[in-house]
């Protein structure tokens, strides 16, 4: 957060009588989860999810931090996002209108869903999936991601889906820390104009002769030549297409593991978050009703996040589907083929909420406002953001230029691990701010707490945000490793705070602004990464000795991956006879994408020859931020070698 953004004049924007009128968000809200937590997040529970067998306790947090929700209570996720919405007689509602890249479009209604995800349900069993066996889903953004997640849901078959643009390495670790036995993928997917292939990522991270992977089901979307491996591999249409389209949606118990997602940490390990199916889904109901204000009766709702992080998860699949509406999906990229391509979509479908995120909001900033101009966007009524800080500057061009000058600006803070929306205004009842995410959502409860750990309220002053009471939709745990889920979440502040990582700040009207990673995690476009993990990546290449990351503030991306590299005597010798230091940059971003992905590619790697460190030999990152924001180098006193850092301008200059 820039502190200009801070100093510029002040607007807000209070509710529009007519949007606060139909809203389904009400000041009544905070009163009633204010007066009675339990009760209040029961009430949700039993208006807005289906149950087969009804709960008893609402909280379990006897074992806390292990918290138990609806306690003996019995559901079916997939029922709640499909069947029951064509009981209820909407069955020729569209749920799902896809925008393939190229053009090529499939409207999907919730009889279709149901029989869709019926038969891919049906397939997996034949396939030997079961109740608590693992599937990892590693598809690109087309209605079978979907489909498959609520045909897991339906078994009680916990899902990890891994972002397609994670490369064979990435997916590999997670495969195997989930020991999933089946991967859903597909031969490829539309990207910038052409197709992408996915399938020879699967092959390669299946390599290993301990996977415990048994079979392979390949979307076919591209058409693309793919390798299939006798006995393993099968083609989606060939196994699901034929499957019956009815199945028996059996009830899972409230804490029976719905998914694993796999995101950074502060170590190189990425965490499996796990989440389980009573609370994680009436949170998103809950957020997906109040927070988005849908009306599944005449809203067109647009999330454009990937099916791959979490905000896919709960506002593309569960959040909306649960509240039975009609959303539009786009498989592909912003300017393909032309940089309207979003605003398009929008005049097409009558896209009315609109979900995104500020790296987007500051690309379609830089590209100009005379392109969403051209499109008739006037059925847009919400906008959201949702990822990493939204500066005041990208919220008021959103609101002016994609809003209309009239819709409210839901900016919404929360986390893989939250599940589901934590802080935001509620649209029709807060007065906006640009750039605050404002208040804790009726029945979350936050506060903000100094070095020492005491809760503050005073304006402006800098602090850390913790959550004060357990909510439905939190992670039960990382995956196999409940030590490291107390030590992550539950240490920092002792037992009674839930530690986010996020530093946060309340402003003259009590509103909070969140300010940022306060660990060694990035947020690079709304996508988290961890330094530590680059780094291992960069120290596994053979000519790399020592490696350091840090996240630098870019104005587009909000933080880049700038990476500091020592490498080996022999590399640096040959680097210097054939001048290749250019291509050797080179080579060390390609390995970072073929480790991890092509989003860790760091944006600047800097060969230097020593790395600041303290006397007990820890890396001071803070250091290395100020050369790569080009600031002038901070307080080098606990230096081991305070003579380093000049060594280090000094190589930067001649080498650049
Ligand atoms: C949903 C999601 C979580 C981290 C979080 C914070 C940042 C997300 C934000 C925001 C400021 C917002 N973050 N939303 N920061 N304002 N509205 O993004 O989950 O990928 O796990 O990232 O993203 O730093 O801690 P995830």
């Amino acid at each position: 957060m820039s502190e200009e953004s801070l100093s510029q004049e002040h607007h807000t924007f209070a509710p529009d009588p007519a949007f606060a009128a139909q809203a389904n968000g009400t000041k009544e809200l905070y009163a009633a989860a204010e007066a009675d937590h339990e009760g209040f997040w029961a009430q949700q529970a039993r208006d807005r999810i289906s149950w087969a067998t009804d709960f008893g306790q609402t909280l379990d947090w006897s074992d806390a931090p292990f918290a138990r929700w609806y306690v003996g209570g019995e559901l079916n996720a997939a029922y709640n996002c499909v069947d029951r919405h064509v009981e209820a007689g909407h069955g020729d509602r569209v749920a799902i209108h896809f925008e393939g890249e190229p053009g090529d479009t499939r409207t999907i209604t919730y009889a279709d869903l149901q029989r869709e995800v019926s038969k891919a349900a049906n397939a997996l069993e034949s396939l030997g999936v079961g109740k608590g066996d693992t599937v990892a889903i590693y598809l690109p953004m087309i209605p079978e991601a979907a489909i498959a997640m609520l045909a897991c849901a339906r078994i009680g078959a916990p899902h990890s889906v891994v972002f397609g643009g994670f490369s064979a390495e990435a997916l590999n670790t997670r495969i195997n820390d989930a020991q999933c036995k089946i991967v859903i993928t597909s031969d490829g997917g539309y990207r910038r104009g052409a197709p992408s292939p996915l399938k020879p990522a699967v092959d390669a991270a299946l390599e290993h002769a301990d996977t415990p992977v048994e079979k392979v089901l390949v979307v076919r979307r591209t058409g693309q030549d793919t390798t299939m491996v006798e006995g393993r591999d099968l083609w989606w249409h060939d196994v699901v297409d034929p499957a019956s389209e009815s199945h028996e949606a059996q009830p899972h118990d409230a804490e029976h593991p719905l998914f694993i997602l796999y995101t950074s940490g502060t170590t190189g390990k990425p965490k499996g978050i796990f989440h389980t199916t009573g609370g994680y889904l009436v949170q998103c109901a809950y957020t997906s009703a109040v927070v988005h204000d849908l009306h599944p009766e005449r809203d067109v709702y647009w999330c454009t996040a990937d099916i791959g992080w979490v905000t896919g998860h709960s506002y593309i699949v569960y959040g909306p589907l649960a509240n039975g509406a009609t959303q539009v999906m786009y498989e592909g990229t912003p300017d393909t083929p032309h940089r309207g391509r979003w605003w398009e979509i929008v005049a097409k479908y009558g896209v009315t909420v609109l979900y995104t995120a500020p790296t987007a909001v500051r690309t379609f900033m830089k590209w100009g406002h005379d392109i969403p101009t051209q499109f008739d966007m006037s059925s847009l009524r919400l906008l959201g953001s949702v990822g990493e800080p939204i500066n005041p500057e990208a919220w008021l061009w959103y609101r002016k230029w994609i809003g209309g000058d009239r819709c409210p600006i839901v900016d919404t803070w929360w986390q893989t691990e939250t599940g589901a929306i934590m802080i935001s205004p509620l649209p029709g009842v807060t007065t906006l701010e640009p750039g605050s995410a404002q208040l804790p959502i009726p029945g979350i409860s936050a506060e903000i707490l100094d070095d020492e750990g005491q809760p503050f309220t005073e304006a402006e002053k800098v602090g850390y945000l913790v959550l004060t009471k357990p909510w439905p939709a939190m992670l039960r745990g990382i995956w196999g490793d409940p030590q490291r889920y107390k030590d992550t979440y539950w240490s920092r502040f002792g037992p009674k705070y839930y530690f986010a990582g996020d530093g946060a700040k309340y402003d003259v009207d009590g509103n909070i602004w969140l300010l940022g990673r306060v660990d060694d995690v990035m947020n690079v476009s709304g996508h988290r990464l961890s330094t530590a993990e680059i780094e291992s990546a960069l120290v596994s290449h053979p000519k790399v000795a020592e490696a350091a990351v840090v996240g630098a503030s870019d104005e587009m991306t909000g933080q880049a991956v700038c990476a500091f590299v020592i490498l080996r005597q022999e590399a640096v010798a040959e680097a210097d006879e054939v001048g290749e230091g250019v291509d050797l940059v080179k080579e060390l971003r390609d390995h970072v994408a073929k480790e991890i992905g092509p989003i860790a590619k760091p944006r600047q790697i800097m060969i230097v020859p020593e790395l600041p460190k303290t006397r007990s030999g820890k890396i001071m990152r803070r250091l290395l931020k100020d050369v790569a924001e080009n600031r002038e180098i901070g307080d080098v006193t606990t230096l081991a070698d305070s003579s380093v850092m000049s060594l280090i301008k000094e190589g930067l200059v001649a080498g650049a």
